[in-house]
């Protein structure tokens, strides 16, 4: 008898594993906003950008390296045999339409992949180009920029709603179930939130035991976000936009904090295209630069990542650790043995050595500190770590 063959289904698979055990940041908007020539441009790779709605059916994943003048001064200083800067995951994701929530477009699909994503990118339309059609018809920033958060809003009260109607049966039929009770409490709370003031979940003031809650409900809407407004080149380089502050209006009243950035698909192709002596001409004739770095230091930071270094003649190299993550913990990232057996922490402050140049000048100037297993590994830090067997 052949062998049964695999059902094809249509919609890509959801990539709900990958939550949380690697960082990565989705490129999220309505169709043909600049999504995927992002993606081109910042990753160099070849992602359709077609002028047609859904040229991105599958998401597409690339890592791209964060720049740091500290990992340069560092690779300049040990001119070490191997480099690893930081890196940044970075998917493209297919535009999202009006009641992609109830399945349209490509409705929940489209949704699991930003499920999957620990940060989400908003592209935000913000050039005209009659070429260039909206799947709305008209430019209208601020429109999409509803429709997209109305999207993720209306999937959280869906995920709420899994459990909310049953917690609140429970704690009516018996008043002593203290766990259920509490989580009534906290889920009743986000209900307010989310579906009574029509907020998004990162825009709240929660306690500690609130986001415990919250994260187990796995919201679109508490996902770290930056906003890229994609401006025509003109704009871009002339900083001036005729949508620009509303976008900028409607994002500080919606989730005050969040950041904006201004950049342009149509310039960083241009420049892309360019000689590296005719670009820099170019840049500087007219004093602007590619928005690119800016952008991924953003999206790191949002995720609140950081990294120290380890540096020396063989290999320098960025190691990500979450904020406030401790040396043992820090160590681990390097080798699980190192963790285990840590001892100590012989760590550098970036500013010491690029003062100092070498270890042993840093060590002379009495700034070379052994840390034990308490120290919170400060951004930039460089360490070297001693461990037993
Ligand atoms: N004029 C102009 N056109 C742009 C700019 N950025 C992107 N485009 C064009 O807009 C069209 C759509 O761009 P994509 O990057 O494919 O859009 P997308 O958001 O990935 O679209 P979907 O994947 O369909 O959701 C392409 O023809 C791009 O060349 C820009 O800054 N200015
Ligand atoms: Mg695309």
């Amino acid at each position: 008898m052949p062998p049964k063959k695999k059902q094809v289904t249509e919609e890509p698979k959801p990539l709900l594993g990958r939550f949380g055990t690697s960082l990565s940041c989705g490129i999220v908007g309505v169709p043909n906003v600049g999504k995927s020539t992002f993606f081109n441009v910042l990753c160099n790779m070849e992602a359709l950008a077609a002028n047609y709605p859904f040229a991105t059916i599958d998401p597409n994943e690339s890592q791209v390296p964060v720049p740091d003048e500290r990992f340069d001064f560092l690779v300049e200083t040990h001119t070490p045999k191997s480099v690893i800067p930081a890196i940044l995951k970075v998917w493209d994701i297919a535009g999202l339409v009006k009641g992609a929530s109830t399945g349209e477009g490509l409705g929940n699909a489209f949704l699991s992949h930003i499920n999957a994503v620990d940060g989400i990118i908003h592209m935000v339309r913000c050039f005209d180009d009659a070429d260039v059609t909206h799947v709305d018809g008209t430019v209208d920033p601020v429109r999409d920029l509803e429709t997209i958060h109305e999207e993720l809003r209306i999937k959280d009260v869906e995920k709420l709603m899994k459990t909310l109607p049953e917690l609140r049966k429970r704690v009516a039929r018996s008043g002593k179930d203290k766990a259920a009770a509490l989580a009534l409490e906290y889920a009743e709370k986000f209900y307010q939130h989310l579906e009574v003031e029509k907020k998004d979940m990162r825009s709240g003031t929660w306690t500690a035991k609130e986001i415990e809650a919250a994260n187990d409900y796995l919201f679109l809407s508490s996902k770290p976000a930056i906003y890229l407004v994609n401006l025509s080149g003109k704009d871009y380089i002339r900083k001036k936009n005729k949508y620009m502050m509303k976008v900028k209006t409607w994002i500080d009243a919606r989730n005050p904090g969040d950041m904006m950035i201004p950049w342009s698909g149509e310039f960083e192709e241009q420049i892309r295209e360019m000689e590296p002596e005719d670009r820099a001409k170019y840049l500087e004739e007219n004093k602007v630069q590619s928005a690119l770095p800016k952008i991924i230091k953003a999206a790191y930071k949002s995720l609140r990542l950081q990294y120290f270094f380890t540096a020396g003649p063989d290999e320098v190299r960025a190691w990500t650790i979450r904020e406030g993550d401790k040396a043992p913990r820090a160590a681990g990232k390097i080798h699980t043995d190192f963790e285990k057996g840590f001892i100590m922490a012989d760590v550098m402050k970036y500013t010491d050595f690029h003062e100092h140049k070498t270890e042993n000048a840093v060590k002379a100037a009495g700034k070379y500190r052994q840390e034990g297993k308490n120290y919170v590994v400060a951004d930039g830090d460089i360490i070297f770590f001693k461990f037993n067997n």
